[in-house]
């Protein structure tokens, strides 16, 4: 058995009609390749407000309307205790353009055209339940950062 250390992250989007926000991570967990934004919350901030902090630090705008939560996930990594807790955020507005960070070069992708073999294997299974409108709760083991050894996901109708 394995007792794990949970730790909290958030993984936001920013949408524009049909099109989609991503940003290729530059350095850091997940180097090389595209993901949502976000990271790790902070001691004091709720993950609503990392969530909100990490778009802004990492894709240069600014959440409007607040977000809203559309997924929850869990990671976990053979030989690692560390349980990546990962809130899912829609961005239900934004101001400002996308902006190149020290951590993520922005850019758009239309909702056909997703890069899933530039991302984490895991994305292609839970991205379109989000992508048409969907909530989900999802859990998956990884070997090294390219194999699923086990999954669970499912669509839900509240968190
Ligand atoms: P920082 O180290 O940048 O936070 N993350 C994952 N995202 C996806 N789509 N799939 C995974 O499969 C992930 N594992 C971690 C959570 C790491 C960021 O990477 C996300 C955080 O937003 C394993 O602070």
């Amino acid at each position: 058995m394995t007792v794990y250390t949970r730790k909290l992250f958030t993984l936001a989007f920013i949408r524009e009609g049909d099109k989609v926000l991503l940003g290729f991570k530059k350095r850091g967990f997940g180097q090389g390749r595209w993901n949502a934004f976000g990271g790790k919350v902070e001691p004091g901030e709720t993950t609503e407000e990392g969530a909100i902090r990490e778009v802004r630090e990492e894709a240069g705008v600014e959440v409007v309307g607040g977000v809203e939560k559309v997924g929850e996930l869990e990671f976990t990594f053979e030989g690692d205790t560390t349980l990546m807790h990962v809130i899912v955020y829609h961005a239900r507005g934004y101001t400002g353009t996308p902006t190149e960070s020290e951590e993520m070069k922005p850019q758009w992708f239309n909702v056909d055209n997703i890069p899933y073999t530039k991302m984490w294997p895991d994305d292609e299974l839970w991205y379109p339940i989000y992508l048409r409108g969907g909530k989900f709760r999802g859990a998956f083991h990884f070997r090294g950062y390219d194999q699923i050894l086990s999954q669970k996901l499912e669509e839900v109708q509240t968190l």
